[in-house]
């Protein structure tokens, strides 16, 4: 019996070395097309989301880019396919794994330390920072402990209220369900900072809305992505199912029950993009997102999940570029209101169209929200664009009070809809 387990053990072991082999990206290169006509961008379209390339973005119209990780063996075929279509290629970057050494040594430095407020925090540091900030101010902020991700880690949402009693609209932000997007987590982070201690945003932001902030959606998924530089690049939950296959994870923002697998998904569980899981809501983290939207259905009127990289704001439809809701133009005219305020700060536009026009991809959060829970209101918002998902931590001072002024712009709009009392006033 014990031989059989170290045989297994060994095996398991080599097996898990392989696997991780799999995801260094030493030897690929990060290819960029520009597609400059309609046809060239439903060609770049038709490029495949697996096997051994990797698309990291995908191009809304033309001039846009499309960013995709290429093995060395395979960039003479991307070559071939960009000349064939009289495409642009540029290696953005040879040997792209061995980039991602500093960050990780640094973030490996950082963990469990004090947070580090324009950086990228462990996901414990985070979560003891909400126990301090609710600590630090009793009457505003709130902590609710929801359940345990696959793999154990304790999940907490941050309510931020200045009279909880109110019955105030809802903005509920979420970030990180993609793991290596380390620039969302770290919006989510700031937000919670800015909003416990400017006091001008109990004047203004907190005025009659509360905000309910979950800063990482899948902590095992961003632990995985520490860990080593090797894993930088992980997407998806952590997730293990021996009834699926040997592969781990799902991505949760294919994982909701809305119009479910019906476009932009994998049904391949070894797919490292887009596995859409066994069914919706198998992951314990979007069943928690979904149940933090359903308890607080009525007084939800903005979500927003926090996303990077491209700077985009998108709304539904997600699962189609064929239609769009009836009230599409309010999504439309708020989305861009939040983009010039984020410009009034000297930031970058954020590019406005559904999220269907851009790629069509169910099971998203954005489309659950707004298509079942009834939220009014649902975003998808992609930050920061240039570095993909490495964008250093010394741009993030700049980055975030940009981005900050684009939530307040969200909130003075969610206040003059929904409103009903000053929070004040009902006191
Ligand atoms: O593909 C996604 O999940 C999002 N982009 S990302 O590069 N961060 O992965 C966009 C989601 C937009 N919403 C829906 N398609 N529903
Ligand atoms: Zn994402």
């Amino acid at each position: 019996m014990m031989r059989w387990t170290i045989l297994f053990g060994i095996l398991g072991l080599s097996w898990h070395v392989k696997c991780e082999e799999g995801l260094k990206y030493d030897n690929h290169s990060l290819v960029r097309l520009i597609p400059k006509t309609e046809q060239q961008l439903s060609a770049v379209h038709q490029l495949p989301d697996a096997g051994e390339m990797e698309v990291l973005k995908r191009s809304r119209m033309v001039n846009d880019s499309f960013d995709v990780l290429v093995p060395e063996t395979k960039k003479g075929y991307m070559e071939d396919f960009a000349k064939e279509h009289g495409m642009d290629f540029h290696v953005k970057e040879d040997n792209y794994g061995r980039s991602f050494a500093p960050v990780q040594r640094s973030a490996r430095r950082r963990s469990n330390q004090r947070l580090n407020i324009f950086g990228y925090n462990s996901f414990d540091t985070i979560n003891a920072f909400l126990e301090q900030t609710a600590a630090a101010h009793p009457g505003l902020a709130q902590v609710q402990p929801l359940k345990r991700s696959s793999q154990g880690r304790q999940l907490k949402l941050m309510k931020i209220s200045t009279n909880p009693g109110a019955n105030n609209p809802i903005i509920f932000v979420d970030a990180g369900i993609h793991a290596r997007e380390w620039a969302a987590p770290a919006m989510a982070v700031y937000l919670i900072h800015r909003l416990t201690s400017d006091p001008a945003a109990r004047e203004d932001e907190l005025n009659g809305v509360d905000w309910y902030i979950l800063p990482n959606v899948n902590p095992d998924g961003y632990e995985f992505t520490r860990y080593s530089r090797g894993n930088r690049l992980w997407r998806k939950t952590r997730s293990r199912s021996s009834a699926r296959s040997d592969c781990f994870g799902v991505d949760g923002n294919r994982n909701y029950g809305f119009k479910w697998g019906v476009s932009g998904v994998s049904r391949d569980p070894c797919n490292q993009e887009t596995y859409a899981g066994p069914e919706p809501f198998s992951e314990p983290e979007t069943r928690m997102v979904r149940d933090v939207m359903m308890e607080n259905a009525k007084r939800l009127k903005l979500y927003v999940s926090l996303h990077s990289y491209g700077n985009y704001l998108v709304y539904p439809w997600g699962y189609t570029g064929a239609s769009l809701p009836d009230d599409w133009r309010k999504l439309d005219t708020l989305a861009h209101k939040v983009s010039k305020a984020i410009v009034g700060a000297g930031g970058s536009p954020l590019k406005v169209l559904s999220a269907g026009h851009w790629y069509p991809a169910a099971g998203g959060s954005d489309d659950y929200a707004y298509g079942v829970v009834g939220v009014p209101y649902s975003y998808t918002m992609e930050l920061t664009d240039g570095y993909e998902f490495q964008l250093p931590a010394k741009m993030l001072p700049k980055l975030l009070p940009q981005f900050y002024e684009g939530f307040k712009e969200f909130a003075r709009n969610i206040r003059s809809e929904f409103g009903t009392v000053r929070s004040r006033d009902a006191e």
